[in-house]
C-alpha cells in the first residue's frame, strides 16, 4: 500500500488511488474522533511520497501553508494567485478532508504594494474586492475561515490594544468588524474565525494578551457581528509552563459565548528546551499535554491542527534556531516521519 501511495503524482489517476487509501483509513477512523488537521507545502506534497503518506495516513483537514496570504496570491494590485490554495483544496477534495482558510485579514506577509494605499476609501475598496474574490471563489468549498489573524498587539507592560496594520490604520478597530460582515456577506454559510496566538503560558505575555483577546471577542459578540469560532494557534513557548486553569476559564468563556474553539497552529517552540532528544521531545509533549488537557475538559474542539506534520518542514527554524545547531523537533513527526510523543499527546486528545 505504501510503495503505492509514493508513486503517486498530483494527476487524477493518481487521486482515484488516494482515494482507495483513504477509504481504507476512513474504516478505522473512530466515530467521534476530533479531526486533526495540518498545515501543508505544496512542493512536498507533489513530489514526496513520505510527506503525502504521513498527510494521507493522519490528517483530515488541510491549510496550506502560506497559499492565502496576501503576500503570496496578490504580488500586484490587479493580480490574485489562486494555484496554491487550488492545488490543496484538489488534494482535499480527491482525499476526503477539508481545507481550511488562512487567512484573510493578518498584519504579516503583506505584499509591498499595500504600502501605498492612502486613504479610507481605498483601504476600503481593498479589503472589500479581497475577501470577496477569494471567498467567492471557495464558496461552499472552504468551510472554515481564520478571517482575523493575531489582532492583538504584544504587551510591553501596559494593557495590550489592536495590532497596527494598514487596515487598523485607514479603517479604525472597526475594521474586524467590517471583515467578518464582507465574509459573512459573500458566504453566509461558512464558519468564522478569529485566531490568535501567545494566550497560553504562564509567564511572558500571555495573561494580558488572553485578557485582552477575551474582551475583543466579547466585544465583537455584543456588537453582533458574524464571528463563530475561535482559534488558539497554539505555537507554545516550550520554556514556560502552561496555564492550565487560565485556558480552562478562557475556553469555558468563549464556549458560553455561543462559539466554536479550534485549535490551529499547534507546535512548541523548542529552541531554549534542553538538547538531548528524549528529554526535549519529552517536555514538548507534556506542554501540548498541559495545552490541549484544559481546553478538552471545557470543550470539544472543533478541530486539532498543528503547524505543519513534520520537523523536515516546518517555519520555527527561521525564527528560532537552536544556539548548539541541532535541528528543532516541534512537530509530530519526525524529520524521518517517524511520529513522536508529541503525536501521542494529539492522538490521545482527537480520539477521546
Ligand atoms: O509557517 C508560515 C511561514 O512559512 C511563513 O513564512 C510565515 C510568514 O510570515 O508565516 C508562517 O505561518 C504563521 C501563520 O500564518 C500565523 N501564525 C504564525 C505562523 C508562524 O510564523
Amino acid at each position: 500500500m505504501l510503495s503505492r501511495r509514493h508513486a503517486l503524482t498530483l494527476t487524477a489517476a493518481a487521486a482515484t488511488t488516494a482515494i482507495a487509501g483513504r477509504a481504507a483509513q476512513a474504516a478505522t477512523i473512530k466515530p467521534g474522533r476530533i479531526p486533526y488537521g495540518a498545515c501543508v507545502r505544496l512542493t512536498p506534497l507533489q513530489q514526496e511520497p513520505d510527506y503525502r503518506a504521513a498527510i494521507l495516513n493522519n490528517c483530515q483537514e488541510l491549510t496550506p501553508e502560506g497559499g492565502l496570504f496576501w503576500g503570496y496570491m496578490r504580488p500586484a494590485r490587479d493580480q490574485f494567485k489562486f494555484d496554491f490554495a487550488d492545488a490543496v483544496l484538489a488534494f482535499c477534495e480527491a482525499n476526503e478532508m477539508t481545507m481550511r482558510g488562512h487567512t484573510l485579514v493578518w498584519y504579516g506577509a503583506m505584499p509591498d504594494w499595500t504600502k501605498s494605499i492612502s486613504s479610507a476609501a481605498e483601504a476600503e475598496h481593498e479589503l472589500t474586492n479581497h475577501i470577496e474574490r477569494v471567498v467567492g471563489r471557495y464558496r461552499g468549498k472552504i468551510r472554515t475561515w481564520h478571517v482575523v489573524n493575531e489582532a492583538i498587539d504584544e504587551s510591553k507592560g501596559e494593557a495590550p490594544g489592536l495590532r497596527p496594520n494598514v487596515w487598523l490604520q485607514y479603517l479604525g478597530d472597526k475594521y474586524i468588524d467590517f471583515a467578518f460582515r464582507t465574509a459573512h456577506a459573500v458566504d453566509p454559510t461558512a464558519q468564522l474565525v478569529i485566531n490568535e496566538f501567545e494566550i497560553e503560558s504562564l509567564d511572558g505575555t500571555s495573561p494580558k494578551r488572553r485578557e485582552a483577546f477575551l474582551k475583543l471577542i466579547r466585544d465583537l459578540v455584543a456588537r453582533g457581528v458574524p464571528l463563530h469560532g475561535v482559534g488558539l494557534q497554539g505555537h507554545i513557548n516550550g520554556k514556560y509552563a502552561i496555564d492550565r486553569d487560565g485556558i480552562y476559564d478562557f475556553v469555558g468563556a468563549v464556549r458560553s459565548l455561543g462559539l466554536s474553539v479550534h485549535v490551529t497552529e499547534l507546535d512548541v517552540v523548542d529552541h531554549e528546551l534542553p538538547g538531548p532528544i528524549a528529554v526535549r521531545d519529552a517536555i514538548v509533549a507534556a506542554r501540548a499535554y498541559d495545552f490541549l488537557e484544559p481546553i478538552c475538559a471545557a470543550v470539544r474542539p472543533q478541530m486539532i491542527g498543528t503547524w505543519g506534520i513534520t520537523d523536515r518542514y516546518t517555519w520555527v527554524p527561521v525564527w528560532f534556531k537552536r544556539r548548539d545547531g541541532l535541528p528543532n523537533r516541534p512537530l509530530p513527526f519526525d524529520a524521518d516521519y517517524k511520529p513522536k510523543p508529541l503525536w501521542n499527546v494529539v492522538d490521545y486528545f482527537c480520539s477521546r
